[in-house]
């Protein structure tokens, strides 16, 4: 039995931890915020139309996160709607929280209809704008939503302070129920339909039937600079934005700051964010803020609209201006755009690396097995689309997480012998045979110990098509050393490397029959996803898992789930 006095004592540390544990935090000034996001089904008017959509707090988009770096954020989803839901928190870091990530059957099962789960964690060492989404189906085409992650308090942005902020959402929007166009295409094979508008913060803008009076107005007063934080929310499709007669100065991308340039048109993948400073320095008037497509597949169909804000100058009321875009297919304007990206400081990119990874990324074609229904194989000749990496089609399981399944050792539910380098090697961005055209189908995961030192070779394939995929890596932001054409030479490309000032992201653009490559540390244990941010290519399977093992220290372990951690 303890004694009084070791109880006592017990007692003294135990007041004396939490004195300092609570003067520490309040020196940080680290705040906990609690949120509800009730998960529900809206009636929304868009393109004349009026259809039964998803929504959060039946806001579209839904709320803002407004946080300042160092706050934790509690939210409690509940769900009302009739799908399966789960909230990802894009591009935050998830450090030991890796049960908070939210991607379905990768850190937890869905939250069903009539369900809920309470995600818990805290913003650490990013500042700038990421965002939230559904990351269950199709979902997220309505359910997302702004971080803005503000300095800590007494800290400052490394530019002069902006007289306003404003949140540019850029999305997708069907004439239709989302869930049925992805449902349709799983069932046919082919390609899913293409969106009918783009919006901005929910709304198409003035071009598009029936949505003039909707149209987003950001204001501006003359010679003021202001912010504007831009965010790909769109399901399926990379896109140029623009201001007319306006320049942009990019100051952060993906929640890190960067070293400030100037442009005229933004390129962004979905999943990727961009902080942009703007001088109010034009003739009072209206601008429009137009956005369409970057669409790099030759031949594939796309939606080619262009949805617009207007950027409104006070007092001015006439016709706004409209900018020029670039060509649908302009890859250079792309790549001058993607490359002119430079971290803020000097970076911390490890120069010793533990895993060397070759990963090809690219599109698939399945041949339909004899006896099956035509109207099941509606791709290309009569067969259906697919997607992989290192030739596997990665296939979500079905009856735990991966990362329950990890944890509490459940077999059959993954295995860990995802390829290191592509199974075969052939000519990535050149004329591929296509008795290379059919990958495999697996839940194969890569195993990283706690703390090993990760490159990552991106090497895009010509398999039926080959296109811009937008890469994100959940749990991790990556280092991008550099990126080019064709296929990655090891001899020669190393010397494009950029280990001094390269860009800290979570979403990288892998250029068409291109390459890129990223450089990370494997700190944070868990389960994560990584996988194209292009819905379309997540459903055909383009992704991979990497587990990282815990670390041997106490702040190298991931915890026990939450208790009400949604279980299939
Ligand atoms: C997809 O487009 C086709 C052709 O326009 C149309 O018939 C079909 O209903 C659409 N599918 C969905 C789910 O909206
Ligand atoms: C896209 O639309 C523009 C007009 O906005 C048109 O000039 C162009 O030909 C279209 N491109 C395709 C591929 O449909
Ligand atoms: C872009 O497409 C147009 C036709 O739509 C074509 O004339 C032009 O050569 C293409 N440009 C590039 C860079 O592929
Ligand atoms: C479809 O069939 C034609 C004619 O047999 C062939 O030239 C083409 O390469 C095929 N395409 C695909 C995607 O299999
Ligand atoms: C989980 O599902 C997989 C694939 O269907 C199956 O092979 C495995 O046995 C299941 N595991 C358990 C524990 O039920
Ligand atoms: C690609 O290869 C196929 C045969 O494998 C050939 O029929 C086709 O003409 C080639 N295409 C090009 C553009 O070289
Ligand atoms: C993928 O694997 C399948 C089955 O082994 C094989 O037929 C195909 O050639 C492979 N393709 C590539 C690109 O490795
Ligand atoms: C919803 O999630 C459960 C697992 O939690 C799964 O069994 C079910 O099939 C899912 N429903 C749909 C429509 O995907
Ligand atoms: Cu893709």
């Amino acid at each position: 039995m303890e004694s009084v006095f070791s109880q006592t004592l017990r007692t003294f540390f135990l007041l004396i931890s939490l004195l300092l544990f609570s003067s520490l935090t309040s020196l940080a000034n680290a705040e906990t915020q609690y949120h509800e996001f009730v998960v529900q089904q809206t009636q929304i008017k868009r393109l004349c139309e009026t259809h039964n959509s998803i929504t959060v707090n039946g806001q579209f988009p839904g709320p803002t996160l407004e946080v300042n770096n160092g706050d934790t954020l509690v939210v409690h989803v509940v769900n009302k709607a009739r799908y399966n839901v789960t909230i990802h928190w894009h591009g935050v870091r998830q450090m030991l929280t890796a049960w908070a990530d939210g991607p379905e059957f990768i850190t937890q099962c869905p939250i069903r209809p009539g369900g809920s789960y309470t995600y818990r964690f805290t913003i650490s060492g990013q500042e700038g704008t990421l965002w939230w989404h559904a990351h269950s189906s199709w979902v997220r085409a309505t359910v997302y939503g702004a971080i803005i992650i503000h300095p800590k308090l007494g800290d400052s942005y490394p530019f002069p302070k902006p007289k306003r902020e404003s949140v540019i959402a850029l999305g997708e929007w069907w004439d239709a129920n989302p869930i049925d166009v992805i449902r349709e295409a799983m069932r046919t094979g082919a390609s899913p339909n293409v969106s009918d508008a783009y919006t901005i913060n929910g709304q198409p803008g003035d071009l598009y039937k029936c949505s003039s009076q909707d149209t987003v107005k950001i204001p501006v007063d003359s010679g003021e600079i202001n912010m504007l934080r831009v965010i790909n929310s769109a399901l399926n499709q990379q896109l140029f934005v623009t201001v007319a007669n306006h320049k942009l100065t990019v100051v952060g991308a993906d929640a890190s700051y960067v070293k400030p340039f100037t442009t005229k048109v933004l390129m962004l993948g979905p999943g990727q964010t961009t902080d942009v400073l703007i001088k109010a320095d034009q003739p009072i008037g209206r601008y429009y803020i137009a956005a369409r497509a970057y669409a790099s597949a030759q031949g594939a169909p796309f939606d080619n609209t262009t949805t617009t804000a207007i950027l409104e100058y006070k007092t001015a009321t006439s016709n706004p201006i409209m900018p020029p875009l670039p060509a649908y297919n302009d890859t250079a304007t792309a790549t001058a755009f993607t490359t002119s990206f430079r971290n803020l400081e000097k970076a911390l990119v490890p120069t010793e690396i533990d895993h060397n990874l070759v990963i090809t990324a690219g599109l698939g074609i399945n041949q339909c097995p004899p006896n099956t229904r035509a109207r099941n194989c509606q791709g290309p000749n009569g067969t259906r689309f697919t997607a992989s990496m290192n030739n596997v089609s990665f296939v979500l399981p079905s009856n735990f997480s991966i990362l329950q399944a990890h944890q509490q050792g459940i077999p059959g539910v993954f295995t860990t012998d995802f390829p290191a380098k592509p199974p075969v090697t052939f000519d990535y961005t050149g004329n591929v045979s296509q008795s290379l055209w059919q990958p495999i189908q697996g839940t194969k995961v890569y195993k990283l110990e706690y703390g090993s030192r990760v490159q990552i070779v991106l090497q895009g394939t010509q398999i039926f098509t080959a296109e811009n995929h937008p890469i994100h890596l959940h749990g991790y932001d990556f280092y991008v050393v550099a990126e080019g054409f064709g296929n990655f030479n090891p001899k020669t490309d190393t010397a494009k490397f950029n280990l001094e000032d390269p860009p800290l992201r979570n979403t990288v653009s892998l250029p068409v029959k291109g390459w890129a490559v990223i450089r990370f540390v494997a700190d944070n244990p868990g389960t994560w996803i990584m996988h194209c941010h292009l819905d379309v290519h997540i459903g055909w399977g383009l992704a991979t898992v990497f587990l990282v093992e815990d670390g041997v220290g106490p702040l190298q372990k991931l915890e026990k789930p939450p208790t009400d951690l949604p279980v299939c």
